[in-house]
């Protein structure tokens, strides 16, 4: 089964769906660790009801962010994993890091990419009127938010919606999109080649479409 190593920051309920996927007949893929920053991540309980190894590289205890990554590398090659996942973690990572994981790293990102990269994505679709709302898997690249998009869900945004309302409609769809986007790259269908995402040797569309 293909070696995932899960990184994240805080609760862990996209964590909490790839647990949960791993645990179905055949799962392609096997949560090997969970790596958290912030040692009060309630997401390293949820590793550890699983039975799953988890680590804390707290980036309080380093100089500078080079410092960090390179001790976060460190920790996550242990494991040797074939993909690294990054859910719900929230540092900006150095182009060293991300050189390190070319290919096999990726993220989700509460909007429908290009739209919205960076914070408080749900109440930016909501200010700006928005009709439609929803979340990106993507791989990680240098720029933040910025790389090749794999597989998008889009949700209605409904009158009398709030940042919190929408952002539960919208995780509803990340619970099933990650875990999808983990499988097909442990099942070996998912690439990124040239800067293009592509599934099953075919490229998927670039960001600005879907
Ligand atoms: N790094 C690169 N490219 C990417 N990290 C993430 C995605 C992604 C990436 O596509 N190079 C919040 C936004 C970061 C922020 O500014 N974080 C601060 C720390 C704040 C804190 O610790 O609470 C920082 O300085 O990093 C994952 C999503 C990152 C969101």
């Amino acid at each position: 089964r293909c070696r995932v190593v899960v990184l994240i920051s805080g609760s862990g309920t996209n964590l909490q769906a790839i647990i949960d996927g791993a645990a179905e007949q055949q799962c392609p893929y096997e949560v090997c660790a969970v790596i958290s920053n912030k040692p009060e991540a309630y997401g390293l309980a949820r590793a550890n009801d699983a039975g799953i190894e988890t680590a804390v590289v707290n980036h309080r205890e380093y100089l500078d962010r080079e410092g960090f990554d390179t001790a976060l590398i460190e920790v996550i090659d242990r494991y040797q994993p074939e993909l690294v996942v990054l859910a719900g973690f929230m540092r900006i990572l150095t182009p060293g890091f991300v050189r390190h994981y070319s290919g096999r790293l990726i993220n989700i990102h509460p909007s429908l990419l290009p739209k919205y990269q960076g914070l408080h994505t749900h109440q930016r679709a909501l200010d700006a009127g928005d009709s439609e709302h929803g979340a990106t898997v993507h791989f990680v690249t240098e720029e933040l938010d910025g790389g090749p998009p794999i597989v998008q869900a889009v949700v209605p945004v409904e009158s009398g919606d709030t940042a919190q309302s929408l952002a539960q409609r919208v995780q509803v769809q990340e619970h099933i999109i990650y875990p999808l986007a983990v499988e097909w790259f442990a099942e070996g269908r998912l690439r990124m080649a040239c800067d293009r995402a592509e599934l099953d040797g075919h490229p998927l569309p670039a960001s600005g479409h879907r």
